[in-house]
């Protein structure tokens, strides 16, 4: 690793073959170069949005410390796309891996492939809610909010469940 290091929340989606290819998307996120996975969320089962009839998908977010740029990290994330042999024939249709970028380090960037905040974090709750549960304190650099209190622009609650972990399912038999 080097030095100097960065706070970023990445949102993960899926919705074919989820269970695998949320498996693979983590592992190849830990391969990362300059990056530590930190922290998961639970998984959530959502209902899909923009296109409604497509299979319900997985969601979750993870804290990553980097050193790599935003846009370092953006082209890691697209890499690990592509190799989940992610097809991009139909906007917001089902995906193998989708990886997007809520937060980087406090920072606002507003460029053509990327802009930070996600554009959809404080609208979304499959984005939102995982986010919350692991860094309710991560600071909203437009809203200057910590984002547990921006709860109430959420227009697309699509969560259904939010899946119980490998270490609640030890011990219930
Ligand atoms: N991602 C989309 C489109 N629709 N719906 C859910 N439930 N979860 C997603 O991650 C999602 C979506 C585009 O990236
Ligand atoms: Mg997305
Ligand atoms: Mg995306």
């Amino acid at each position: 690793m080097t030095d100097k290091t960065f706070g970023a929340y990445v949102a993960l989606g899926s919705n074919i073959e989820p269970d695998e290819n949320i498996r693979r998307g983590l592992a190849l996120l830990r391969e990362v170069r300059d990056t530590r996975l930190v922290a998961e969320s639970s998984r959530y089962r959502t209902a899909p949005w923009g296109i409604e009839t497509q299979p319900d998908f997985i969601n979750l977010v993870v804290a990553l410390s980097t050193g790599l740029t935003p846009l370092e990290l953006l082209e890691a994330t697209q890499e690990i796309e592509r190799r989940l042999a992610r097809r991009r024939d139909l906007k917001n249709g089902p995906r193998t891996i989708d990886l997007d970028i809520l937060l980087y380090d406090g920072q606002m960037l507003d460029e053509d492939d990327l802009k930070i905040p996600h554009p959809g974090l404080l609208i979304r709750d499959f984005m939102l809610v995982p986010l919350i549960e692991i860094a309710p304190e991560a600071m909203h650099p437009v809203r200057g909010l910590p984002v547990r209190a921006l709860t109430e622009e959420i227009r697309y609650r699509q969560i259904l469940e939010r899946l119980p972990s490998e270490d609640e399912h030890q011990g219930c038999g």
